[in-house]
């Protein structure tokens, strides 16, 4: 688990992570049974709140799994407390300039690269580490990950990625197509956005940053793999859910 942060910084790629909104720890549980390298909790638009969302962090760590949170917009607080309960990793939604980044590395990093405040009771008791060793390792040992997903955030993703603490870039596709199309759709896979999660993997190459990204489902996964993508999702707890129940009537009613 503690090597989680290595994995996604190496250039090996290839991770696919459980994504969930349902705010139950025993989800995780459950979800972290199947050959996810990660889990991420979703507090932006899922309902967990810091109580819950630790306790699933617990039960990620109890299957041997790393677990990210998506922090609701600009709630760089939540940040350093959901790291202090010992998640691996943060993705902060609609960064959209230098300034938004440098705010949500201040909170995720100790100094001197940031300024998170100190109080990391169960990740001390979940690394197992010294005070000492952890405080001098945790800014290594954690990440940072700046949603890109807005028009602002496309025009000002190199200085996003020159921020100092900023590990990586996560794509919002939804967010992106709604922001290219000026509202007037939702269409994560078009190949107009295609051409711009391209053309965010190689700035990503270039400025030795990795990239993750939403998918929607596995299929969408794989293809995103194939374009470079170091860490993606294939599907939401609710979709994957409920297409299991669907599958499931379909296949009881074709009898
Ligand atoms: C988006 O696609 O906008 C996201 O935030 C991923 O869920
Ligand atoms: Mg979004």
């Amino acid at each position: 688990i503690d090597s989680f942060a290595q994995r996604i910084r190496s250039s090996e790629g290839g991770l696919i992570s459980a994504w969930i909104g349902i705010p139950d720890p025993l989800f995780v549980n459950h979800l972290a049974q199947e050959a996810f390298d990660a889990v991420v909790l979703d507090m932006q638009h899922g309902v967990w709140d810091l109580g819950s969302a630790a306790v699933g962090i617990g039960q990620g760590r109890l299957a041997g799994k790393p677990v990210l949170a998506r922090i609701p917009v600009g709630d760089f607080a939540a940040a350093s407390r959901l790291l202090d309960a010992g998640a691996s990793g943060i993705i902060a939604p609609m960064i959209n300039s230098a300034s938004d980044a440098v705010a949500f590395a201040k909170a995720t990093k100790y100094p001197p690269v940031g300024e998170r405040s100190w109080g990391p009771t169960l990740a001390l008791n979940h690394t197992g580490l010294p005070a000492a060793e952890y405080l001098t390792t945790a800014n290594d040992a954690t990440v940072a990950i700046a949603m890109i997903e807005t028009r602002a955030a496309l025009d000002a993703a190199d200085e996003i990625m020159r921020v100092d603490g900023i590990d990586g870039i996560f794509v919002g596709p939804s967010d992106l197509s709604i922001a290219l199309s000026q509202g007037a759709t939702v269409a994560p896979d078009t190949p107009e956005v295609d051409g711009v999660l391209k053309h965010l993997v190689a700035r990503c190459r270039a400025h030795n940053k990795f990239a993750c990204v939403f998918g929607s489902n596995g299929e969408r996964a794989g293809e995103l793999l194939k374009m470079g993508f170091d860490f993606v999702i294939a599907g939401a707890d609710t979709q994957q859910l409920r297409s299991g129940a669907a599958s499931a009537i379909a296949a009881a009613r074709r009898i």
